[in-house]
């Protein structure tokens, strides 16, 4: 392609709204433009990441023995109110209404429409297991899109639907995903890890997370240092060892405290540590009261709450409801409840000995407080957060914490949708069952952020081979030299006919601007035609590590053909 033609307008400056640098880097390199808040324009050069991403994607999924499908992007109604989501999702789904006033929403996802599709047209074991998948603009209006096109709200997914007939079909299934996805993030030379992950809303058991590690990733991941352990912080399993010795236990003793609320405060009014203070916190799990303690130290983990209680909603209490349970907001503790309340504890709390803890008395608390001694719990279970340092809960080693983009998620959903929308399968028996159904999807454009976010430096993006919007990128120095504008445009002919993707700088600009554009748009190798030109030779650049040589034109095809294959390898 001839740069003189190529729509690219690059910038100098950072766009204002711009707080990452993916986000800064895409904009500046001319790979998308902002249309609305949370919606992009992809550029020609943002077009050709994303088919390199979607080539990969294909290719893995088709090989995995999947079908690529088109499902629409409105979807009517009804199929929502089959599930109930229609009502379950807020402002975040996106809705309209067609001519004749008819409902729609712009699909978020479209569990709906791929079970509604297999359910009318597929009711024999026979015909699976069966995995559909589709590349498809996805819509969820967001209520702070940010960070460019990781959180935007329109985004390209491919998502892949599977049906079987059991759950161990299934697992056969998702493995095969799993595998799949691995290959595919692999390949595109992105640095990842696959956690296992909180289920949420979709529901079904078991689910992870691909990962791609970044600083400015949304997402705390637990991994473990020496094996391959790697949990959402929402999930990630603490293991509870006793404590040392517990010293002896003194009798408990009501204290006044007025005004002491905070965790700093009651220690200092007793001097005592974090870790000898039990932190009560009020919930509501769907409909029941909860009150759930946890070390002074540790962190309470809503989701592990949740999931104790299997609850599909969880909120802290309001004041109002704690003061109709008489419960004072800052001196809540385990002594002296509402027998409506149900009092669970993190497993580090069984063992502590003479703790303080609230006396669900204004301005009082207890303090030689033990559990088992003067209250007792109706359930120990792991409800902290994992910190950084905790024994990892596979090989015992030590867990560390990174930060990552979620790009891929692969969910085994058994049959919340097929029995919902009677997705039925007429067993080897002729006996109805329901299909049993995973769901896996990768961010297309989310894939493309977190590759620049891992691969730039201070001049601009560095395209990893397999995603690179074109491969080589042939600057000479000075168009107005016939003998650097010619041998320029031989070499982009003789690298193209050997199967390269090649961008030619022809336009009439400074060595300086040309020089800085190419860093900017980062392609793996740049070919300098300058003052040498007249002895054959050219300078060929390795953008990633910097590396510069000097090539006689007669030995530039090999040279490349070996840059291309070590460049191939760091993927
Ligand atoms: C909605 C809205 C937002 C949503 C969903 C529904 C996330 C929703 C979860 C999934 C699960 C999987 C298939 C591909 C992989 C992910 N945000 N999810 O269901 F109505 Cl507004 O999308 N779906």
């Amino acid at each position: 392609m001839k740069q003189s033609k190529l729509f690219l307008p690059t910038l100098r400056e950072i766009p204002a709204e711009a707080e990452i640098v993916s986000h800064q880097l895409m904009v500046r390199a001319g790979l998308m433009r902002q249309l609305a808040s949370g919606v992009y324009t992809y550029l020609p050069l943002g077009q050709r990441v994303l088919r390199k991403v979607q080539q990969i994607v294909r290719e893995e999924m088709d090989a995995a023995g999947a079908q690529e499908i088109l499902m629409p992007a409105i979807q009517p109604a009804e199929l929502w109110k089959e599930t109930g989501r229609w009502d379950a999702y807020g402002p975040e789904l996106m809705r309209l209404k067609d001519r004749h006033n008819r409902d729609f929403v712009l699909g978020p996802t479209h569990e709906e429409v791929v079970t509604g599709l297999v359910r009318d047209n597929l009711n024999t074991y026979k015909k699976l297991p069966i995995n559909l998948y589709q590349i498809q603009t996805k819509y969820r209006d967001e209520v702070r899109p940010r960070f460019g096109v990781i959180r935007s709200r329109e985004f390209i997914m491919k998502d892949a639907y599977s049906f079987d007939t059991s759950r161990d079909g299934l697992d056969v299934s998702y493995q095969s995903m799993y595998d799949a996805y691995t290959r595919i993030f692999t390949r595109a030379g992105l640095t990842f890890r696959a956690v296992e992950a909180d289920a949420g809303a979709i529901g079904g058991k078991g689910t992870h997370e691909f990962m791609a590690l970044s600083d400015i990733g949304e997402d705390t991941i637990a991994y473990c240092t020496s094996c391959s352990y790697a949990a959402n912080l929402e999930q990630a399993e603490v293991v509870y060892k006793p404590g040392s010795a517990r010293e002896e236990s003194r009798a408990a003793e009501k204290v006044p405290t007025p005004d002491v609320k905070t965790i700093e405060q009651l220690m200092n009014h007793f001097g005592a540590e974090a870790r000898q203070l039990i932190k009560a916190l009020v919930f509501k799990a769907d409909d029941q009261f909860v009150i759930a303690l946890v070390r002074g130290d540790h962190e309470i983990n809503e989701t592990k709450v949740k999931n104790l209680f299997d609850a599909n909603v969880l909120e802290m209490a309001t004041e109002a409801e704690m003061s109709a349970l008489g419960i004072p907001v800052g001196f809540i503790g385990p002594i002296g409840l509402p027998d409506s309340v149900t009092l669970v504890a993190d497993a580090a709390v069984q063992h502590m000995t003479n703790a303080v803890v609230g006396a669900n008395e204004k301005d009082y608390h207890y303090k030689n407080v033990t559990p088992g001694k003067d209250f007792t719990v109706s359930k120990y279970a792991d409800l902290r957060n994992i910190v950084e340092g905790d024994e990892c809960p596979r090989c015992g080693g030590t867990i560390a914490f990174a930060r990552g983009i979620e790009i891929g998620h692969v969910f085994k959903l058994g049959t919340r949708y097929s029995e919902k929308m009677g997705a039925k399968f007429l067993d080897e028996n002729g006996k109805e069952q329901n299909m049993v159904m995973g769901c896996y999807g990768i961010g297309i454009s989310r894939t493309v952020a977190a590759c620049v976010e891992q691969n730039n430096d201070e001049h601009g993006m560095i395209w990893p081979w397999a995603l690179a919007p074109y491969q080589i990128h042939v600057v000479p120095v000075n168009m107005k030299n016939e003998e650097q504008a010619n041998l320029a445009a031989s070499l982009y002919q003789s690298l193209q006919r050997a199967g390269y993707e090649v961008l030619l700088d022809d336009r009439a600009e400074r060595a300086g601007v040309k020089f800085k554009d190419a860093d900017l748009i980062g392609l793996p190798i740049r070919v300098t035609v300058g003052a040498k030109a007249g002895e054959g030779i050219v300078e060929c650049k390795i953008r990633c590590t910097g590396e510069a040589k000097e090539i006689h034109i007669d030995e530039l095809l090999t040279y490349v053909d070996e840059m291309k294959q070590s460049l191939q390898q760091q993927a």
